[in-house]
């Protein structure tokens, strides 16, 4: 699924090519692979230097590379893209080869990385390697560490990898425009020992955030705190990849936050530790169990567990709004209003009024509203009972057995053993709930006075 650019043009040739500097003197640039693919990727295993387990990225890919003398090198074009948050919704987008997020950088620990950046943005640019221990002129701020990368132009950054662990890439050039229009990666560096804090499964996403009303296709790059898609790697659900986990995998999830809030990240059915954060490796007697990680801006947290528990475990933002799309934000709470008469004379006016939200926001999930075009439904998305009612940052892990070492594939819904799903029982009738008698002993009555609550504007509440 990955096409190939072609050369983008031959450097000049150098003289003297052979002999080994932190110079350019490759005979070309090398090539810069782009995709449009928006789906999970499979794991792109090295071909020389030491193993490792490669990393899955959640609707993404990583960027091959390729080896010229001992240097690695990379090609990255930040270009405008189009990506598809979830299947009937497309974002225009500024990102890095073809999708955004780039793509994600892999390397190991030592290696001598030679990174291109072409920019073929209607802007300026520059990448900051975020974590990265390097050279202060290859720290990427514009004007700071270097001048920007006028549009057309190519730059190439060179460094060490001094340490694993788990990092970022995004602008430092008008970032306020260029983040909130999507341009970040993530860049992992594996141990070069092999051994070293090994896992079976590795997952890589970021969060970020886009403010885009309904029906238009740009976010707006001047919102600060109203953002209205919550995502991991740019999609929301139900468009997000499930993490697909082999039953007693050592499994290890690093997420990014390049958002303008923090996201409590949590997951279910398990309890898991921080091994790594973008400062390092988080010594063992240093981590603490956690179900929920409080995702702070600009970081990095990856957890690992062991796959003991089979099942469909959620995995979301706690921040129930991060759990929704675009709504727009003059919808109403009705919980409690009796819509029946004001519906009857809407619909004298406008045929289809439809009263929504008076139990609660459920029945949302579940109804087929007519929308705009490019809008998704704020809650959406079904499981094998029913509609799930999310949107935004949330996604499954699926914890199997039976399937093989690096097999991403989607198995479907958990088969859940008889006995162990929640069920209903035929409700007795009731007559009035029990009540406790008398007062507690010892204890002093408690006289409380009832204020009758105020009424707004004359509106009760209720009818
Ligand atoms: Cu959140």
């Amino acid at each position: 699924m990955l096409s190939r650019r072609g050369f983008l043009g031959t450097a000049a040739v150098l003289a003297g090519a052979s002999a080994v500097s932190g110079r350019v003197q490759a005979a070309s640039i090398p090539e810069a692979p782009t995709t449009t693919t928006n789906t999970m990727q499979p794991p792109l295993f090295p071909s020389s230097g030491p193993d490792y387990q490669p990393v899955v990225t959640l609707n993404g890919w990583t960027l091959p590379w390729r080896m010229n003398g001992d240097w690695k090198e990379f090609h990255l074009v930040a270009e405008p893209v189009v990506r598809e948050m979830a299947p009937g919704m497309k974002a225009h987008l500024w990102g890095y080869n073809g999708q955004s997020p780039g793509p994600t950088i892999e390397a190991v620990e030592g290696d001598k990385v030679r990174i291109y950046v072409t920019n073929k943005l209607p802007e300026h640019t520059s990448i900051h390697w975020h974590g990265m221990l390097l050279p202060s002129g290859m720290d990427g701020v514009g004007g700071l560490t270097q001048p920007q990368i006028k549009p057309g132009k190519t730059f190439v950054y060179e460094f060490e990898l001094k340490k694993s662990g788990s990092f970022m890439y995004h602008p430092h050039a008008d970032e306020m425009v260029q983040m909130a229009m999507g341009m970040m990666g993530s860049f992992v560096i594996h141990p070069r020992d092999p051994k070293f804090m090994r896992v079976d499964r590795d997952f890589v996403f970021l969060l970020s955030t886009y403010d885009m009303d309904p029906g238009t296709y740009v976010p707006k790059v001047t919102e600060m705190t109203n953002f209205s898609m919550w995502t991991f790697n740019t999609r929301v659900f139900p468009g997000i990849d499930h993490l697909v986990v082999r039953k007693n995998d050592r499994v290890r999830v690093r997420i990014g936050n390049l958002s303008m809030t923090n996201h409590p990240i949590h997951m279910h059915g398990y309890d898991f530790k921080v091994t790594c954060t973008d400062g390092g490796w988080v010594p063992e007697s240093a981590r603490w169990p956690e179900t929920t990680i409080d995702m702070p801006i600009g970081s990095i947290r990856a957890y690992e567990f062991d796959a003991i528990y089979p099942g469909d475990w959620a995995m979301h933002c706690h921040k129930s709004h991060h759990t929704m799309n675009a709504m727009g934000h003059d919808v109403k709470t009705f919980i409690g209003v009796q819509k029946r008469d004001l519906a009857k004379a809407i619909r004298k006016i406008v045929p289809d009024y439809m009263p929504m939200g008076s139990a609660g926001m459920a029945d949302m999930g579940e109804m087929e509203m007519p929308l705009p075009d490019n809008t998704l439904p704020m809650m959406t998305g079904f499981g094998q009972f029913g509609p799930i009612e999310m949107g935004g940052m949330f996604t499954v892990v699926k914890v199997r057995e039976g399937i093989a070492a690096n097999d991403y594939r989607d198995p479907g819904w958990y088969s859940h053993p008889p006995g162990t799903v929640a069920y209903e029982v035929s409700t007795p009738a009731t007559g009035e709930p029990p009540r406790q008698q008398g007062k507690a002993p010892n204890r002093p009555a408690v006289e409380v006075d009832v204020v009758k609550p105020r009424m707004k504007g004359g509106h009760t509440g209720q009818h």
